[in-house]
């Protein structure tokens, strides 16, 4: 963690400055990108574009498919081009380290400049320029506050990535970080005119049948431990083959079993060919990043996760006694 943020305003000036005297960028989101990381990088591709750069826009993991309505989307390609081109600009969008983005170190190497964006507390100050916000829900609150900062009319395709960024990120005004000023924000974006409830229903009311299917499965075999503080739940090969699933079929499952009153710890085991991916959540002080750690894993104090290399039974177990070690 830095000690001290850069102020705003001042990298918002360098970044204006960048943007005047160079043509040429390159745009990149974090590997596996989100709702805020693309939202943001378009909103910014928009920006850039009207004012007449050439950019270049690109992501190494693939993109969630519930963003793929996000206008200028099919414009983001997954590989980089032979040549970087002289005085080219990177901009990296929530990645807390260069690498973050994936592959890119010919861009890095020969980038003229390197422009660092994101809301995170693990960023490091690796940018020429470093626009760095804590206490912002999104990086699209951040883009938002630039398009203000260089007096720039948001234009209502670049209202609706912002927009899916906020709502993504604060998991539709629900997490804490959502503050007066994300709503004030989001207001102002519905304002050009984009369909909001629209949006909403692609992100959250959609959801193809293996992933229903899958949650079914997890729900029924949901269980309580320890005075019910522990809740785990288990998906088994044989269920990824009845349904054809995939891993990014069980997204989001997890936080079923946290929305049970008491339950401190939620685990999610999910059985792969020759081994046992686990997912974790935590309410308040119980650190699982310190659990997934004891296997190899990692990941924040209230989410994380590792893999196991043993049969689901030995790893239920082993995880299980890690776990009781923090429930009183
Ligand atoms: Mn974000």
């Amino acid at each position: 963690m830095i000690s001290t943020v850069p102020k705003i305003e001042e990298e918002f000036e360098k970044l204006r400055e960048v943007i005047l005297s160079y043509e040429k960028f390159f745009l990149a989101p974090h590997l596996n990108p989100d709702g805020d990381a693309i939202g943001s990088m378009l909103a910014f591709y928009s920006l850039l574009n009207r004012l007449g750069k050439k950019v270049y826009l690109f992501s190494q993991d693939s993109i969630p498919s519930n963003l793929f309505f996000l206008k200028d989307i099919k414009k983001i390609k997954r590989s980089i081009p032979e040549h970087i081109e002289e005085k080219t600009v990177l901009v990296l969008f929530e990645c807390s380290v260069p690498k973050r983005a994936g592959d890119i170190e010919k861009v890095l190497k020969d980038a003229s400049r390197i422009v660092n964006i994101d809301h995170h507390k693990t960023a490091e100050l690796y940018g020429d320029i470093n626009i760095l916000d804590f206490s912002s829900s999104s990086t699209a609150e951040i883009i938002y506050r630039f398009f203000y900062h260089i007096k720039l009319k948001i234009l209502k395709k670049e209202a609706a990535s912002l927009y899916t960024g906020i709502v993504t990120d604060t998991g539709r005004f629900h997490f804490p970080i959502t503050s007066p000023r994300t709503h004030e924000i989001a207001a102002r974006l519905i304002e050009e005119g984009f369909d909001a409830s629209k949006i909403n229903d692609i992100i959250y009311a959609t959801k193809p049948y293996e992933s229903l299917k899958m949650l079914g499965r997890a729900l029924e075999s949901l269980t309580l431990l320890k005075k019910n503080k522990v809740a785990i739940m288990t998906l088994k090969l044989e269920d990824f083959s009845h349904f054809k699933a995939s891993s990014e079929h069980t997204e989001n499952i997890i936080n079923y079993g946290m929305m049970i009153k008491n339950v401190k710890v939620c685990v999610l085991f999910k059985e792969e060919n020759d081994k046992v991916a686990v997912t974790f959540r935590s309410k308040g002080d119980i650190d699982v990043s310190k659990i997934a750690a004891v296997f190899s894993g990692g990941g924040h104090k209230n989410a994380s996760g590792c893999k196991l290399a043993i049969p689901l039974e030995e790893a239920k177990e082993k995880v299980l006694l890690e776990i009781y070690k923090w429930i009183k």
